[in-house]
């Protein structure tokens, strides 16, 4: 029997090493594409050792801006200095009158004594980059429910402005549009808009006598009691000069910069701003009759109109 040359040997040797070798390669095709090697092959080089780790997951991101922030600053990462958004916004809330037939306790937290919760949110106009948008959004305990329409925990009920440059004004800027929207997205949405010609004095703050009007026990926002009678469910809807509310106007920045996001501090634990979470007025588990603050901050539909 011939013997093996030593180059035979060594050749076999080495076969025998591609041979351990090749099941390993072969490992790395995975029978699951969803399996560990798939989660290696994604995160680990292709030269890599087969004991590479895949780095852990990065932590979730978080937009809430650090407290406290620089005013003079835009850290809402919108184009506007925050400080300017927040001295427009609270310039430019209108009073707000609520019904004689309002029941008792039904505008909470807000009352006369008690100034109510108001969220902003300001921007440049997404129709004209030269005007501002503020939208607005009054929040209430509950909806109290009127002849036809039902009540529910929680309400949100939004209004916006829009702003021009003027010259005039003390912070170079006017009201050039209101608009109210009440009832939004029903048989009974009623839409009522305002030219106000660059105003710089409509608001409460400013000395103005701007005045924004709460339907009766719905809290549906209007701009004159005329159009108000009108709306609502089959007319359901009244308003008139019964009472008078103060708000505080909260700036809560944008979306993915988030200036306020929370609001247990502003009258309403375990509700947030930015999550989507159906507003159920601090009152617990609720149907989401109200639907959400950012449904109503993140719709360009209910700005007041830019031309
Ligand atoms: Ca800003
Ligand atoms: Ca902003
Ligand atoms: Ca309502």
């Amino acid at each position: 029997m011939k013997r093996p040359s030593m180059l035979a040997l060594l050749l076999a040797l080495s076969l025998t090493a591609c041979g351990t070798h090749t099941p390993e390669q072969g490992s790395r095709t995975p029978d699951s594409p969803s399996g560990p090697l798939e989660a290696l092959r994604r995160y680990c080089p292709p030269d890599a050792e087969p004991d590479c780790e895949p780095p852990p997951p990065p932590p979730p991101p978080s937009y809430d801006l650090p407290q406290p922030v620089d005013l003079a600053l835009d850290n809402d990462g919108d184009g506007l200095p925050d400080g300017l958004e927040d001295r427009l916004a609270s310039h430019f809330m209108p009073w707000v009158w609520f019904d004689t037939g309002e029941n008792y306790g039904c505008s909470g937290p807000a009352a006369p004594w008690n100034p109510g919760t108001a969220l902003a949110r300001i921007r440049p106009h997404p129709g004209d980059g030269g005007k501002i948008a503020i939208q607005y959004v009054l929040l209430y305990s509950r909806d109290c429910g009127d002849f036809f329409a039902s009540g529910h925990d929680g309400d949100v009920e939004p209004f916006a402005l829009t702003l021009a440059p003027n010259a005039d004004c003390p912070d170079g800027y006017g009201v050039y549009a209101a608009q109210t929207v009440a009832h939004e997205g029903t048989v009974a949405d009623s839409r009522e808009t305002q030219y106000l010609g660059l105003s710089c004095t409509w608001g409460r703050l400013g000395g103005g006598t701007g005045v924004l009007f709460s339907s009766e026990n719905k809290h549906g926002n209007y701009l004159s009691t005329a159009r108000c009678d009108r709306g609502g469910f089959w007319g359901s809807d009244h308003c008139s000069y019964g009472f008078q509310v103060p708000y505080n106007v909260l700036n809560v920045g944008e979306r993915t910069r988030r200036r306020i996001n929370a609001l247990g501090a502003y009258q309403f634990p375990n509700e947030y701003v930015w999550f989507g979470t159906a507003f159920c007025g601090s009152r617990g588990a609720c149907g989401g009759h109200a639907g959400s603050i950012l449904s109503k901050l993140n719709t360009d539909g209910l700005l007041a109109p830019a031309y």
